[in-house]
């Protein structure tokens, strides 16, 4: 479950925005120091159209309340089974060597089915409200992941931002605050994933393949974003910015072409 917040580092300025045709410094990148700065990130209870911390709170409540329920009953398992052990030892009986119970084991497997079963029902149900589709979307971003950054594409305009993860250089994600966005994502080498961790949300960017989805931030604020797929030496520098400013300023910027000046910082 991606609910790690505390892994989500207090880290210093935005990272600028650059244009497509920017370059990798690797040179950089093996140099790269710990957070700069502290400030805390704002916390955001939610987005408007589509809530992922609901969706993945509710699947998670109920993923610890089967957890529970099977720690119990195998718990209830051992006790019964050295109680049976004890009463033969005590009646001088050697013990069982009955390998077979046809009858527990089908309760068993039933058991088993019933709870994959529930768990499978869940991972549809919330992953087509995770996939609800806006009408109309306000924004869409098609955010493409490569070894090892990001680039962020705004369609209907010219508008493209290529991170090259270096220190101090995190690519910048701008979307409008209180309005749907619909985001795609792929790779363009191996599998990657694209997650904001405060807001739980995560989707795994495959070659070969788009993912989509849509949610809303409820309003303006900026967030850390990273990687969450292992995908090779520098994964761990796969940072970025997510900034969600009122859909005025994001309007303004898209008609800049992408300039930071038009967001006001
Ligand atoms: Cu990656």
């Amino acid at each position: 479950m991606p609910v790690a917040t505390a892994l989500v580092s207090l880290r210093g300025s935005v990272g600028s925005l650059q244009k497509a045709g920017s370059t990798t410094d690797r040179g950089q990148r093996a140099q790269r120091p710990g957070s700069a700065g502290c400030r805390a990130h704002p916390r955001v209870p939610g987005g408007v159209g589509v809530d992922p911390r609901r969706i993945f709170g509710s699947a998670f409540g109920v993923e610890v309340a089967i957890a529970a329920a099977v720690f119990v009953l195998v718990c209830a398992a051992v006790v019964v089974a050295l109680l049976f052990s004890r009463r033969r030892r005590r009646r001088g009986l050697p013990p069982s060597s009955r390998e077979e119970r046809p009858r527990v084991e089908l309760v068993y497997g039933l058991l088993v089915a019933a709870v994959a079963g529930v768990v499978v029902f869940l991972s549809f149900r919330t992953t087509g409200e995770m996939q609800a589709r806006a009408d109309p979307p306000a924004a869409r971003v098609n955010v493409t992941a490569f070894q090892w950054c990001w680039a962020f594409r705004y369609p209907g305009s010219d508008v493209r931002v290529t991170g090259t993860c270096s220190p101090g250089e995190e690519p910048v994600m701008v979307v409008p605050a209180g309005r749907a966005i619909t985001v795609h994502v792929t790779s363009t080498d191996v599998e990657h994933s694209w997650w904001v961790p405060d807001l739980r949300y995560k989707m795994d960017a495959f070659p070969d393949h788009t993912n989509a989805f849509t949610f809303t931030v409820d309003r303006p604020g900026e967030w850390e974003g990273l990687c969450a797929e292992f995908c090779g030496d520098y994964h761990y520098s796969m940072h970025f910015r997510l900034r969600a400013v009122s859909p005025e300023r994001y309007r303004a910027w898209l008609a800049s072409g992408g300039s930071a000046g038009a967001l006001g910082s």
